[in-house]
């Protein structure tokens, strides 16, 4: 379903496509068509029930009946959705086909389909029609990707927001901010000769400057927590071998998924699967145990678990014993930056004595403790808490804004960088007309995230190239 390589070659907007639209496996499916001979083409493989044609229905309506092959024969029973133009999805007339969810039947009716006279649409060419109709920007577009792809509450939102246009608002903003500067600028030029007009302090036009560019800022830094919002939280779980590690990984993800046993170094490769805490997804990551071996692939497996440490955003360093400083001394050189959590397993045992931290030579406040016991279920509810509270989620609102997409994030470093020159060249007394310049380029930085006019061809192909086909 999915054909990333997907070329076009030139984008033909006037054609009639279709497309299955929903995933096989599912008691219905949809079959969607779009393009000025929309309606004409469905009406030619559907027989109503009531004996009315879709081209005598109103947008929005809804018929019963089957879809016909040449010999009249019966294909499927189904329901048209009939939308007209410009009240629909791309823009252009458009009919929904609801059909039972066979493999079989979706392949015929989009056989007959392209009989009549469809073309078989490539990935995203739905969507890419509603952005070239005026209907969405293209980062609200990119936002139906994130929609579709989205597997919990943090990142739904956050897609639903993009949808709405919440991100797109902010870039006006911003925009409009921008486009002041210039014209404030521009006046300074126009008027250069006449010195006895005043103009902008440069002051203020720094001060505007330095305004835009902390959001601009502020927007680019949230992708970090974007992207771990939907590939997962990353956390490492790091410690000496048989201390519990892969029983707690099966206890975080409720299944027996890695290898618990009491013989050394079991795990020699790294283990990963996601849970969801509170609506946000986390990926945990067990890891081989840290010891001195002269197993070649023991030794590879260990050097993987630095390789997860240094990807994690927390770390559960775990022990079943008293810890020496020189345990820990082996991660911390990999802990700048992480939170972590010393996590005191096997609390269940007769002998199990009170941990102490002091000796660790670790700054006070710059991890959590706590006593669990993962064989036996003991505090692990406490732990996930720990790891939420650590994770330090933004409150993720209807409208909060967070950068997901990695082509964004680019754009706004590139409007940060040259939005940097402006800033010296305001502090510098460059001419105005070189710091014009330099605006101008932060003004398409951020117009290449909603995609003006002056967008690339390629650049559409590649964002609609990753959608799937019907969307
Ligand atoms: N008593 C007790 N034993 C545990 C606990 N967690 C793990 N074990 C045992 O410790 C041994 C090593 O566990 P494992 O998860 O394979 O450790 P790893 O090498 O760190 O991945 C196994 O025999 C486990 O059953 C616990 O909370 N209490
Ligand atoms: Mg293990």
């Amino acid at each position: 379903m999915y054909l990333t390589a997907y070329k076009r070659k030139v984008i033909n907007n006037n054609d009639t496509i279709c497309a299955v639209a929903t995933r096989p496996g599912g008691a219905l499916g949809v079959v969607r068509v779009s393009g000025p001979d929309a309606i004409r083409i469905t009406d030619s493989v559907f027989r109503s029930a009531s004996g009315r044609t879709l081209a005598d229905s109103q947008s929005g309506r809804v018929l019963f009946g089957q879809i016909v092959d040449a010999d009249s024969q019966t294909v499927d029973e189904v329901l048209v959705s009939i939308f007209r133009t410009p009240h629909s999805y791309t823009g252009q007339d458009s009919t929904e086909i609801s059909c039972h969810g066979s493999a079989y039947i979706l392949e015929q009716v989009c056989r007959l389909l392209i009989e009549a006279g469809c073309r078989q649409a490539g990935p995203g060419e739905f969507t890419e029609r509603a952005f070239l109709a005026g209907k969405l920007d293209l980062s609200q577009a990119e936002a139906v990707a994130d929609l579709i792809a989205s597997g919990n509450r943090a990142t739904h939102r956050i897609a639903m927001s993009q949808l709405k246009g919440h991100f797109s608002s902010e870039l006006s903003i911003l925009r409009e901010q921008l486009l002041q500067l210039t014209s404030l600028l521009e006046l300074e030029l126009d008027f250069a000769d006449h010195e006895e007009l005043e103009f902008a302090d440069r002051t203020e036009l720094l001060s505007l400057a330095r305004r835009a560019d902390d959001r601009i800022t502020e927007l680019a830094r949230s992708f970090k927590t974007g992207q771990a919002l939907k590939e997962g939280i990353p956390v490492a779980i790091v410690g000496k071998t048989n201390v519990g590690k892969s029983t707690l990984l099966n206890r975080l993800l409720r299944d027996d998924r890695a290898i618990v046993s009491d013989i050394h170094g079991t795990t020699r490769d790294t283990i990963e699967d996601t849970i969801q805490i509170k609506g946000v997804t986390f990926r945990f990551i067990d890891t081989a145990g840290i010891r001195q071996t002269a197993d070649a692939i023991e030794q590879i497996g260990i050097s993987r678990t630095f390789a997860a440490i240094n990807k994690a955003l927390i770390v559960i360093w775990m022990v079943d014993a008293q810890p020496t400083p020189d345990d820990i001394s082996e991660i911390t050189p990999h802990l700048e930056g992480k939170k972590l959590i010393l996590a005191f397993n096997k609390c269940d045992l007769q002998d199990y004595g009170r941990f102490e931290t002091a000796s660790l030579q670790l700054p006070p406040d710059s991890y959590k403790t706590i006593e669990i016991s993962a064989k036996f279920n003991n505090n692990i509810p406490q732990l996930e808490e720990i790891i939420y509270t650590l994770a330090d989620i933004p409150e993720i609102n209807a409208d909060t804004v967070i950068v997901t997409q990695a082509r964004h994030y680019e754009a706004l470093t590139r409007a940060h960088e040259n939005l940097a020159r402006v800033i010296d060249g305001l502090t510098s007394t460059l001419p105005g007309d070189l710091i014009a310049e330099d605006l101008r380029l932060v003004l398409q930085d951020l117009a290449d995230i909603t995609g003006g006019a002056i967008t690339p061809g390629e650049t559409l192909q590649n964002i609609f190239s990753h959608f799937c086909i019907g969307k």
